[in-house]
């Protein structure tokens, strides 16, 4: 496996609105200066999974082996679902799922790979195998969890959700959505830093579909700027969510692509920094272009 293409951005000149920032990721770093793509990689249980472990695993490695090849930034592993409807999962079955494929792939591919849990146990295992970020759709809320991650020394994205994802799309409900999700993420990146995280290894995500209407979602990405104006790396997640599917005619997961893309470039278009996603080739040539002209004289 060679990897050819280095990043997203890597041949456009630095990108001035973006903040000029090296993100230590506990050994390996990530190059804010240009747009990057976090490629997802889910151990989530299917019947796939279920069917054969070490298949599963051997999937896992492959899948994340290729979008490190199609200019993946950093590899986000999760091993259970924050999805709509979505059941929890043991602390056990997460470790289970997630611990092999970490320390397998961080020994070898060459870019950090960050843990989307929001169990301080889970956090801490992973990032003893390897693991150089730590992504909570809590935002450390769970007893324990910002003393862990200040323990961890690594980055640390908070996000934003309204309720828990079982129940989360059952009338969310704002006065103003932007003002809230920016206050509350603010609010998160005080506690941290009381906790003694240092304030440049904080991330925000507003939490795209994560107790939100179509509404809701357009407003935080049409308003993207009153995020990045707090100074923290913007993450964005949006591949392949409802809210495409919505926009396009209630259009199936695997006929969002070109959706998803839309929305990444005008999210990058407006400073986000990282964006999550499934179809990394895609994602990567897009943000490309983008970078470009944010770069042009
Ligand atoms: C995200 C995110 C995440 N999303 C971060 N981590 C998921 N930092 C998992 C839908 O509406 O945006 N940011 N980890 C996946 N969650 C969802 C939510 C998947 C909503 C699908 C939907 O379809």
């Amino acid at each position: 496996m060679t990897y050819r293409v280095p990043s997203a951005g890597r041949q456009a000149s630095t990108d001035q609105h973006l903040p000029a920032l090296i993100l230590d990721c506990g050994g390996k770093s990530i190059d804010l200066g240009f747009p990057q793509v976090m490629g997802i990689l889910n151990l989530t249980p299917d019947s796939f999974f279920d069917g054969g472990r070490f298949l599963a695993r051997e999937a896992a490695l492959r899948h994340a082996r290729q979008m490190v090849s199609e200019g993946a930034a950093i590899i986000d592993i999760g091993g259970g679902s924050t999805r709509p409807g979505a059941q929890s999962v043991t602390t056990e079955q997460e470790l289970e799922r997630v611990i092999p494929v970490i320390e397998a792939l961080a020994g070898e591919v060459p870019v950090p790979i960050s843990i989307d849990t929001s169990k301080p146990e889970v956090m801490k295992g992973a990032v003893s195998a390897g693991a150089g970020m730590l992504n909570d759709v809590l935002a450390l809320r769970a007893p324990g969890a910002v003393a862990v991650a200040a323990e961890a020394d690594v980055p640390i994205c908070l996000m934003h959700m309204q309720g828990e994802p079982r129940t989360m799309q059952n009338a969310p409900e704002y006065t103003d959505v932007v003002r809230e999700v920016r206050d509350f993420l603010l609010e998160r990146r005080e506690v941290c830093i009381k906790a003694g995280i240092p304030h440049n290894r904080i991330l925000f995500d507003p939490g795209f579909g994560f107790g939100k209407s179509l509404q809701h979602n357009l407003a935080l990405l049409k308003d993207l700027p009153a995020f990045v104006s707090t100074g923290a790396p913007i993450l964005v997640g949006i591949s392949r969510k409802s809210m495409i599917g919505s926009l396009l005619g209630d259009a199936p997961v695997n006929e969002r692509v070109f959706g998803s893309i839309a929305a990444a470039v005008l999210a990058v278009n407006s400073g986000a920094a990282i964006i999550r996603a499934h179809d990394v080739r895609a994602t990567v040539e897009a943000l490309k272009v983008v970078s470009a002209v944010r770069s042009a004289e």
